[in-house]
């Protein structure tokens, strides 16, 4: 399996993020990637080539101009306020919550910064855009080696991208690496495509990019919003709208879940994967659902993943991999080699 490997990732590197009233030190961070990259190239699986270049443009299909633009000049409107802000992270202060208007991109900076975030906890450094763009041609690349026929292919990149809205940005994530890849898809001819997202924390921006579309199933395992984050999305009623009636499947799981238990949810979800006559398949590849997981709550063991994999490659479709999260540095390596090696045995 080719491997499409951001060699830009580490020029996102936040410092700090929100989290109980300190900034904190960044749980999402470049040597999470390294780990796996390294752990790929010790097993020898596969090749690893830098992303093909892709037009600005295909980022439309996903995401909108106004906040592409935003994305694209922020660290300049940042550093443009105070020349000493070039050794901070940017991080957003003020929200419209219900009742206030987002229709109106106001001047004010700040204001922006909350116009497309929902949360204090993803820092936008100078190198955001640049690693979240290149991130963005490796889910691409992935996609477009299916398009040619590959039986699988996996984007490994950083920042992570699930959480990513059509416009905004929030937990660790800037654009939708994963919706972009099913797009591509979708754009290439593929008639109906699925995804899977098995992160630990509901890919609440990918369901809200397909919500109503029935050309693309989404189907999520996850911690139960009621106590996991992101909170406000992912919950087992929100099963699509519209023509998309149908095509939204979550299945939360509570704090605490092992193996035994997410593993007949994988079930599920494949069984209802396979049933929606999908002809492609992309997998949010998050590996926070570790035991050993600095910030999530399930406790699947590494060799876990190996089982993973295979059931993944037993649905028999055309597969792109995403790496989405896991922030348990010194184990991520090993727990997303082992998905892939399991898919490739299968
Ligand atoms: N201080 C992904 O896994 N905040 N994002 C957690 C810990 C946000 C996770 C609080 C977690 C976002 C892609
Ligand atoms: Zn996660």
């Amino acid at each position: 399996m080719i491997t499409f490997y951001n060699h830009l990732h580490a020029q996102h590197q936040g410092k700090v993020e929100m989290f109980r009233g300190a900034l904190v030190p960044c749980f999402e961070v470049p040597a999470r990637a390294d780990h796996v990259l390294a752990e790929l190239q010790r097993r020898s699986l596969g090749t690893v080539q830098p992303p093909h270049a892709f037009d600005d443009a295909v980022l439309e299909r996903i995401h909108s101009p106004r906040y592409l633009r935003f994305l694209a000049t922020a660290w300049e409107q940042w550093v443009a306020l105070d020349a000493t802000n070039a050794d901070k992270d940017i991080l957003p202060s003020v929200w419209p919550t219900r009742t206030f208007r987002t229709d109106i991109e106001p001047d004010n900076f700040a204001a922006k910064m909350g116009l497309y975030s929902f949360d204090a906890g993803t820092p936008f450094t100078a190198g955001t855009w640049v690693a979240a763009r290149a991130g963005a041609h490796c889910a691409l690349s992935a996609a477009e080696r299916l398009v040619q026929g590959d039986r699988a292919a996996f984007a490994l990149s950083r920042p992570p991208g699930h959480h990513a809205g059509a416009d905004f940005f929030g937990g660790y994530c800037f654009l939708n690496n994963a919706a972009l890849a099913a797009q591509h898809l979708r754009d290439s001819g593929i008639a109906k495509v699925a995804l899977l997202d098995i992160d630990y924390h509901h890919g609440n921006g990918t369901q809200a990019i397909f919500y109503d579309r029935p050309d693309v199933f989404f189907a999520s395992i996850h911690g139960d919003p009621r106590t996991e984050y992101p909170f406000y999305l992912g919950h087992a009623d929100e099963r699509g709208t519209g023509a998309g009636l149908g095509t939204n499947l979550n299945l939360p799981l509570p704090r605490g879940t092992g193996f035994d238990v997410w593993s007949l949810a994988l079930d599920t979800a494949l069984q209802a994967i396979e049933k929606s006559g999908v002809d492609a398949l992309v997998v949010s590849l998050g590996m926070d659902t570790f035991v050993g997981d600095p910030i999530s709550g399930f406790t699947l063991t590494s060799a876990d993943y190996a089982a993973v994999g295979q059931r993944i490659a037993a649905a028999a479709l055309p597969t792109a991999f995403v790496f989405e999260g896991g922030y348990a540095v010194a184990e991520v390596g090993i727990n997303a080699a082992n998905v892939l090696e399991g898919f490739a045995g299968a």
